[in-house]
């Protein structure tokens, strides 16, 4: 695809978690399961209490108010912050190798549009609260040798001090990319993706995934969605949902992302200012 078609989107800034892949219901929270058993833990997430947890983003943040909920006077002692570390440091680790050990594979399309962007010199970003061991760990798995510098600019985990629904991720991640927000398009699965997508001015995808399946979006980010997808869409099943609040389906590709742009440019979300670093 020449460029030129593209030209009004030079960027995509990915979301992980839910976006790239399916990786919360059967690779984090086995992962935090598993961690809380070998620690002798009487704590499991099911599903149905893995959906409530993840409204907060962050695994250690994650652990934190599951504590505070079960009990409250043990998560308040001092040492709580030391074992909520060690917790996460072990369920990074046995995330790592459940991908690792090829249990997480990507949405389908996605590497349809990885590749397309390549081809037609989009740059390729990633916003994401998750682990950055956790980020590499899934790209290494799951595109092999294509991963090496596929991403320009990562922004990961504790890199900035607030987390999604925050804008701060995809605000350092447009800094970084050294572009205005408009001429970059955002895809995210989850409700506080979204908003923190928006927040940063972002031209925002949503690809509903299991997470946003449950949780849905606030009415009033989803009107302000240049599109709302059950995903990127293969060429045996096509993408289906809503864009620019229009009944859609297809493959969505960098051509077809660079029309929507250009459809939607009276509706551009209103950025806000950057945490000073
Ligand atoms: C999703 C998250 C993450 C993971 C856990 O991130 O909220 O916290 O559930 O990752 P995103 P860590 O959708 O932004 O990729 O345990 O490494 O924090
Ligand atoms: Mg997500």
């Amino acid at each position: 695809m020449a460029a030129a078609v593209c030209a009004p989107v030079r960027a995509l800034v990915w979301d992980v978690d839910g976006t790239l892949a399916e990786t919360e219901f059967d690779g984090h929270r086995p992962a935090f399961n598993q961690a809380f058993a070998e620690a002798g833990l009487p704590w499991h997430w099911d599903e149905d209490t893995y959906a409530r947890l993840l409204a907060t983003t962050g695994g250690k943040e994650r652990i934190a108010a599951w504590w505070q909920a079960v009990d409250a006077r043990a998560a308040a002692q001092p040492a709580s912050a030391a074992t909520v570390a060690a917790l996460h440091a072990r369920k990074t680790l046995l995330y790592k190798a459940r991908v690792a050990a090829g249990g997480i594979a990507l949405r389908p399309g996605v590497r349809r549009l990885l590749l397309d962007a390549r081809a037609c010199r989009v740059r390729l970003a990633i916003a994401t609260t998750t682990t950055r061991a956790n980020v590499d760990a899934l790209l290494r798995a799951t595109l092999g040798g294509l991963a090496e510098g596929l991403f320009e600019v990562v922004v990961a985990g504790d890199e900035v001090p607030r987390k999604k629904p925050d804008p701060q991720a995809h605000l350092l991640a447009v800094a970084r990319l050294g572009l205005p927000a408009e001429q970059c398009v955002a895809l995210e699965d989850s409700a506080a993706g979204v908003r923190a997508a928006l927040a940063a001015g972002l031209p925002t995808v949503a690809l509903r995934s299991c997470l946003s399946l449950v949780e849905g979006f606030a009415p009033a980010d989803q009107a302000r969605l240049l599109g709302d997808l059950d995903g990127l869409g293969s060429h045996d099943q096509p993408a289906r949902g809503q864009v620019l609040g229009q009944p859609w389906q297809g493959l969505v590709d960098m051509a077809v992302l660079a029309a929507w742009r250009q459809l939607g440019r009276g509706r551009r979300p209103q950025p806000q200012p950057l945490f000073s670093v």
